[in-house]
């Protein structure tokens, strides 16, 4: 209740903000046509479309920043999900057109930008741009964010139930607890879910065989698969779109492959403020593995171009920025955002890890051709 309160205290402060501010973001014309913008603008801002379509991956927005862009603007956001970075292309690439906002990772973004699936942009265009920490700006996989902005990012690691009491002795800082079958033996009858991710998999397999998360050499990858081959049967899922949710079911698992975002999601959901603890802790292994970062890109087949960019621009806002950071416990690159997180999430370290955590992690990055290889890897552990 005090979290539904805080996210309409600070969107209706940035609905008031929006509506003095001037630039890209400033008002809209409801007048334009149904189906596309004109691209034109007025000295109120761009004409917006009737619609936008927005694709997303599951439960990463808050609804209240949605509903607050359709009253504030007249744009009615037509709102999809998906479950995974490959999701999302084979849909493009199947020709499904109609999406204008994707939500698409780091590696994902180089793939898609390199099958013409993204729209460019110019930061300059969006008055918000200043906002975004310059470690995001210029990234590897999209240069000089000619095509996407920055959204949430991210660590991957190992989740797990706090008064277990095999993890009362031992904590699962290693791989080798999602991996290692005489490990999984101890707990594995208690429950255990892995990603249904492909590359997130595939990357946690390879940091604990100590090769890069990003390794291309066919051996390599063939050793991957095996080791994930062998752990299956003692998972009980197999889930990435909403495994955050069976976390709080009582009984359900005791540990979990999972991003840091609903790792925090489960701890703060469960938290007593008697004992001063939550139910649930997050492991980074060891051995390394996966940190990323979400973006938000306009797809090439947009029609509602200007649309897509004035909704970009409203996703930079510092409080729409944080409302949404205040929902889905993922770390924000929105620096001005900070001001209206809440200070629980700036300082839980499973949120925002420390520096040397940070460094011993690899971005995932498009590995070329030997995706053709990591999607042959995939058949087979998916068969
Ligand atoms: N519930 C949505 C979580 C989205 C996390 N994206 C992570 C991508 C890492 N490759």
């Amino acid at each position: 209740m005090k979290r539904l309160l805080i996210v309409l205290l600070v969107l209706t402060l940035a609905l008031v903000l929006s509506a003095c501010a001037g630039g890209p973001a400033g008002g809209p014309d409801s007048s334009s046509n149904d189906t596309g913008d004109t691209g034109a603008s007025t000295n109120a801002g761009p004409q917006l479309a009737a619609q936008l379509s927005v694709y997303n991956w599951d439960d990463y927005i808050d609804e209240g920043v949605l509903a607050a862009y359709e009253e504030q603007y007249g744009v009615e956001l037509i709102y999809d999900t998906y479950a995974s970075n490959e999701d999302l292309l084979a849909k493009l690439q199947a020709g499904a057109t109609g999406y204008d906002v994707i939500f698409p990772s780091d590696y994902m973004v180089n793939q898609m930008l390199e099958l013409g699936l993204l729209a460019e942009i110019n930061t300059s265009d969006l008055s918000n741009w200043s906002n975004i920490n310059p470690a995001f700006h210029n990234p590897p996989f999209d240069p000089n964010n000619g095509h996407c902005i920055p959204y949430q990012w991210g660590t991957t690691g190992i989740t797990y139930r706090a008064g277990d009491p095999y993890f009362e002795e031992n904590t699962p800082d290693s791989w080798r607890y999602l991996f290692d079958p005489a490990v999984l033996e101890q707990y594995s009858g208690r429950g255990v879910n892995a990603l249904n991710d492909q590359r997130e998999l595939m990357g946690a397999a390879l940091a604990y065989l100590g090769y890069s998360v990003n390794e291309t050499d066919r051996a390599h990858l063939e050793e991957a698969r095996d080791i994930i081959l062998q752990a299956k049967p003692y998972w009980k899922t197999f889930n990435s779109e909403d495994y955050d949710d069976s976390l709080l079911i009582p009984d359900e698992v005791v540990l979990s492959h999972s991003w840091s975002g609903d790792a925090a999601n489960a701890y703060w959901s469960t938290y007593d403020d008697a004992t001063e603890d939550g139910n649930w802790y997050y492991a980074i292994p060891q051995e390394g593995g996966v940190r990323w970062v979400d973006n938000v890109c306009i797809t090439a087949s947009s029609e509602r171009y200007a649309t897509a960019l004035h909704f970009l621009n409203y996703l930079l806002e510092p409080e729409v920025s944080a409302a949404i950071t205040n929902f889905t416990y993922y770390a924000s690159p929105n620096d001005a955002a900070k001001a209206f997180i809440e200070a629980d999430i700036l300082n839980d370290p499973g949120i925002y890890p420390s520096q040397a955590v940070f460094d011993k992690l690899e971005w995932l990055r498009d590995v070329g051709d030997a995706i053709f290889i990591y999607d042959e890897m995939w058949t087979a552990i998916k068969g």
